[in-house]
C-alpha cells in the first residue's frame, strides 16, 4: 500500500512527486528533501576531498580523519562545538548555516553531549564514506537515507 502527502501549502509542484519522503524528522516533501540533498552534497563533497584517496583504506581513512579532527579542533580539548566545526568547513571555503551545523553535530553525536569527540567523528567519517560512495553510484540521497 503506497502512502501518498500532499503538501500543506495545498500547491501542486508538477515537476516534483508530490509524493512525501518519511524521515526521521517526519514527513518531507521532494523540495525539502532536495534542499537537504543539497546541503548534504556540498558538506559531504567539501569533507570527501579533504580525506582524500584516505577513503579506499579503513586504516588510513582513520588517520585521515583523526589529522582532519585535531585541525578542527582549535582549542584542543578533544571535542569539535558548533564554532569550530563551522569555522573549519569555513576555512576549506564552505560556508554552513546554523542548522547545517547543528544537523551535521547532531548526526555525529553519539552521547548526546552537544559535542564531536574524536570517536564519533571517525564513527561518523566512516558512515559518510560509504554513503558518499554509495551518493556516486545512486546519484539519490533520498534512496539511501
Ligand atoms: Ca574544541
Ligand atoms: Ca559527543
Amino acid at each position: 500500500m503506497l502512502q501518498s502527502y500532499h503538501g500543506s501549502e495545498g500547491e501542486q509542484h508538477p515537476r516534483n512527486s508530490s509524493m512525501g519522503v518519511k524521515t526521521r524528522d517526519g514527513w518531507q516533501t521532494s523540495r525539502q528533501i532536495a534542499a537537504q540533498d543539497k546541503a548534504w552534497k556540498k558538506s559531504r563533497s567539501t569533507l570527501m576531498d579533504k580525506l582524500g584517496t584516505a577513503a579506499d583504506d579503513t586504516q588510513s581513512l582513520l588517520t585521515a580523519a583523526e589529522k582532519f579532527f585535531k585541525e578542527m579542533d582549535a582549542d584542543g580539548n578533544g571535542q569539535i562545538d558548533h564554532g569550530e566545526l563551522k569555522n573549519s568547513f569555513a576555512s576549506l571555503g564552505l560556508q554552513l548555516t546554523k542548522k547545517e551545523v547543528n544537523d551535521m553535530i547532531q548526526e555525529a553525536d553519539g552521547d548526546g553531549d552537544g559535542f564531536i569527540d574524536l570517536q564519533e567523528f571517525q564513527a561518523l567519517v566512516k558512515i559518510e564514506v560509504s554513503r558518499w560512495k554509495r551518493y556516486q553510484k545512486t546519484s539519490s540521497f533520498c534512496a539511501i537515507a
